[in-house]
């Protein structure tokens, strides 16, 4: 590894997003620079043109590359795969890569997107359900996902969400686990899942891409 890091990572702390990718860095052992892009303050830094202007979808993460900016967690974590394979997020045979790609997915399309911030503003302020009618929705989405996600799990968890390597699946679970507890969704009917998260969340690089530990931790 140059001395210099060659990633900088659009982030903020509290984001699950983020920390999947916060955490795949780690996880291969890449150094990078973080730009912290706050999702509250000023309306969202998100929203600014500048930032808008990187990334259309107003969201983080973003990384910046040698080759470019990516966007999009999944295309961010496929993109240091393939530059980096080495420790690999995707371990195993061609079914147990599509395993692991199922969890993701899980948590990337049938949960997190429903519960992201602009859509709870949107519940919140535009359909005047209030803070806590946004919430409570959150809530639902989570554990209507973790239902699913369970039976998943089921069939795919070892040690770790796929099997018994680390892999992609477990930095998309430990964020999202760590949402329910943010929206007070109790893991009490999803053993299988909180088992994961308690073996995962030991994981270096997902400790050390914790919320917690962000230079933009509040
Ligand atoms: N599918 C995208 C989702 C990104 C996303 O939803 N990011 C959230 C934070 S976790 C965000 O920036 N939200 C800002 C907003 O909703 O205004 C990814 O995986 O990167």
């Amino acid at each position: 590894m140059s001395d210099a890091p060659i990633y900088r990572l659009h982030s903020y702390f509290r984001s699950s997003c983020s920390w999947r990718v916060r955490a795949a860095l780690a996880f291969k052992g890449l150094d990078y620079i973080t730009v912290p892009v706050h999702l509250v303050q000023g309306g969202g830094q998100q929203l600014t043109p500048a930032y808008l202007a990187k990334n259309p979808m107003g969201q983080v993460p973003l990384l910046e590359t040698a080759d470019g900016l990516v966007a999009q967690s999944v295309a961010i974590l496929e993109y240091l795969e393939e530059r980096h394979p080495a420790p690999s997020l995707y371990p195993g045979s061609a079914f147990t890569r599509a395993q692991i790609r199922q969890v993701v997915e899980v948590v990337n399309s049938g949960i997190q997107p429903l519960q992201n911030l602009w859509v709870l503003r949107a519940i919140e302020h535009d359909m005047n359900q209030g803070a806590a009618g946004a919430r409570a929705f959150a809530a639902r989405v989570i554990e209507r996902g973790f239902k699913a996600l369970e039976t998943v799990l089921g069939g795919t968890a070892g040690r770790y969400a796929v099997g018994d390597a680390p892999s992609a699946a477990d930095l998309f679970l430990v964020p999202q686990v760590q949402n329910a507890r943010r929206f007070g969704v109790p893991l009490d009917g999803f053993p299988i899942i909180a088992r994961v998260d308690r073996e995962a969340s030991e994981l270096e690089a997902l400790k050390a891409a914790h919320p917690d530990r962000q230079p933009d931790a509040e």
